[in-house]
């Protein structure tokens, strides 16, 4: 068991109904792999796959409905009709009810789409699963069996759209010979519904052909780009579109030749659109000013409202600074009335101690899009924003960025499955609770048996808040070791370089106290923020205490609602996270009997790697902080095991930049 068949574990392949027992008219690579999924695993009675143009308004959604000699599936498209035979297949792996079942399901979202930050020498950026799937070297000729494995994976679960390569993107993927690559890829994802997008670096022109610049205004420019979406469309007629990291630490972009993003997503726009491809521009940009970094992306983008093309969404991180464990919401939600807006959520654990430690994110992501922005007045939450509800917009879109790669598994940590499931899950469907996305995974992955399922979702619903109580709890953020995010490091202060990448920017600490003020006293990030967030959050009485320190400079004996002081609230914080993780522990130790012993060590071993890291993080954080604080940590918990000098030399060669 080495975690390879993720969560489709059918049993007994070859073991479904016989081919006469599936009533399909159509014929065509969709309704093939349709078809083979049920003669290998379904066991229930007939099934009907009935395609039904009446159904269009569903896009690629279907409808499940069972008599007494049949289960009849319809969509208006093959691919609703596969999702459609997972979905069944789901219920029978879960031992769900699949008697009567009338069943009606609509994507919540246009444009599923996972982001691969795979770099063509096979690293991929913040990966911890191994090098990347995409085997560039083999290309076009060899053909990787994952390559399908992949796709079916995704598909399973309604992902319906990849971008393949790293947003700090190599001009070399619009080479020739790349696409002829790339297109092999999309010719195996086709069938599975799965649409390919290309990350391209916007001084392309210039690198690749030699232009004299890759000026958005340039007529030459200009052309370049429509040459090149005519190339791209003739290798692969259903491309994606472009996903464009620009002007952002250190990527070239329109800036550079004093134009706007909006010039910059519109020239490349007018070249898809005649293909029907799309732009994704992302929101993702800051430079070391004198701003609050948190600020920067509103300031850039709410002035270009309205300037871009209809084929353009922004694409924005949850959050204003950078996939932390917790974040405030990005105030550039909503702020954009006539752009069309796109969350980008990280599933790769950069922030969240990588594939080591175990963290269930649908937690986060709910967070997120269920948080009520108030731009249109209550109730305007990121979800309704960008799911069309309260934007007409041509189309929608959610995003991650993946965290997958070659290992067995996928993604490094076995748990670390169940996040790429829940983002294709809540893509499909927000309206998921995280507890009925655990569940299934649960009984997917591993089984159904109630006495291992119950205490694992335990585990899996309150872990993402344990990383936050241990790294980075009451809205501390960023005070990671530089580069490579791992392990804590807030006593760094880059004297010299960037003051934006040191934690001590991020956290303020001093003897008075400790925290962001983002108030009108301090960088007034509130402001972005719709009226009643910009008062609740300007205000320390009324600010959520998971954020306070978001917000706000506090006091170290600034009383809390539970009537501790702040200094002991962050030491009982940081305690309550360590508990917790030996707290799964000795669950996980208590689940052997259920698990195959493959997977049941290779969890158990990163638990123990979590613990200790857990640790890491309490003593370096207490021990820095108390120098400041001055106070004892409270006598009920467990003292510090380390030294803070010892733990300012740990130095892990784990490379990158930021
Ligand atoms: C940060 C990562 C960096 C990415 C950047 C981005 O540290 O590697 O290139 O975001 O999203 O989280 O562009």
């Amino acid at each position: 068991e080495d975690g390879s068949q993720l969560w489709l574990r059918f049993p007994n392949v070859k073991n479904g109904i016989s081919a006469d027992k599936i009533i399909s008219k159509g014929n065509n690579p969709t309704i093939e792999i349709a078809k083979n999924e049920l003669t290998n695993f379904w066991q229930g009675q007939t099934v009907e796959l009935r395609t039904d143009k009446a159904l269009k308004n569903q896009k690629d959604g279907y409808t499940i409905k069972s008599s007494s000699d049949k289960i009849t599936i319809s969509s208006s498209k093959e691919i609703g009709l596969l999702y459609g035979v997972y979905h069944i297949l789901r219920l029978q792996q879960t031992k769900s009810n699949i008697n009567n079942l009338n069943i009606t399901e609509k994507p919540s979202y246009d444009v599923r789409i996972l982001n691969h930050w795979d770099n063509l020498d096979g690293t991929i950026e913040r990966g911890y699963a191994g090098y990347s799937l995409w085997k560039w070297e083999d290309l076009p000729n060899k053909i990787s069996p994952r390559y399908k494995e992949y796709a079916r994976a995704n598909a399973s679960i309604g992902i319906n759209s990849v971008v393949l390569n790293n947003v700090n993107a190599s001009p070399n993927i619009l080479r020739k010979d790349y696409l002829d690559k790339v297109k092999v890829l999309a010719d195996i994802f086709r069938p599975y519904g799965i649409k390919v997008y290309l990350s391209v670096n916007f001084a392309s022109p210039k690198v690749l052909s030699g232009l004299e610049n890759s000026d958005p205004l340039n007529k030459n420019v200009q052309k370049w780009w429509k040459d090149k979406a005519s190339e791209i469309y003739q290798t692969i007629p259903d491309f994606g579109g472009f996903l464009v990291k620009a002007n952002s630490e250190g990527q070239p972009g329109p800036q550079d030749y004093g134009r706007t993003h909006a010039d910059g997503a519109n020239m490349m726009a007018d070249a898809l659109k005649p293909y029907g491809g799309n732009i994704m521009w992302r929101a993702f940009v800051y430079s070391p000013s004198k701003e609050d970094r948190a600020k920067q992306a509103y300031l850039e983008f709410v002035p270009l409202d309205g300037k871009f093309r209809d084929n353009v969404i922004v694409q924005i991180k949850n959050g204003p600074i950078d996939f932390q464990p917790r974040e405030a919401f990005n105030p550039l939600f909503g702020a954009l009335k006539k752009t069309p807006e796109m969350v980008e959520f990280q599933i790769t654990q950069e922030y969240l101690g990588f594939s080591n430690h175990l963290a269930f994110l649908a937690p986060l992501f709910k967070e997120v899009l269920d948080s009520d922005t108030y731009s249109d007045g209550k109730g305007s939450t990121i979800a309704k924003l960008t799911d069309g509800t309260l934007r007409k917009n041509k189309f929608t879109a959610i995003s991650a960025v993946a965290n997958i790669g070659e290992d067995k598994n996928w993604t490094g940590h076995h748990f670390a499955q169940a996040n790429w499931y829940a983002f294709g899950r809540l893509a499909w469907n927000h309206s998921l609770s995280s507890e009925q996305i655990a569940d299934e995974w649960i009984k997917m992955t591993f089984t159904d048996n109630q006495d291992f399922v119950k205490p694992v979702k335990d585990i899996m619903l309150t872990s993402r808040e344990s990383v936050v109580d241990y790294m980075m709890p009451l809205g501390l953020h960023h005070i990671f070791a530089s580069g490579h995010h791992y392990g804590p490091e807030p006593w760094g202060d880059y004297k010299g370089g960037r003051p934006d990448w040191s934690p001590v920017y991020y956290h303020q600490a001093n003897e008075k106290g400790i925290g962001f003020d983002r108030t009108k006293s301090g960088s007034n990030a509130v402001s972005q923020y719709f009226p009643p967030l910009d008062e609740l959050y300007g205000n320390i009485k009324t600010t959520p205490e998971n954020l306070i320190l978001w917000f706000h400079h506090v006091p170290w004996d600034y009383k809390m609602k539970d009537g501790k002081m702040l200094w002991e609230e962050l030491a009982y914080k940081y305690d309550s996270g360590v508990k917790n993780v030996r707290e799964y522990q000795k669950t996980w130790d208590k689940m052997q009997t259920y698990v195959d012993s493959e997977r049941f060590a290779h969890v158990q071993s990163r638990l123990k790697i979590q613990t200790k890291d857990a640790v890491w993080w309490k003593d370096a954080c207490l021990l820095y902080f108390q120098q400041f604080s001055k106070q004892p940590i409270p006598y009920d918990i467990e003292r510090p095991v380390h030294e803070l000098e010892d733990l300012k030399k740990i130095k892990l060669n784990m490379g990158h930049h930021n």
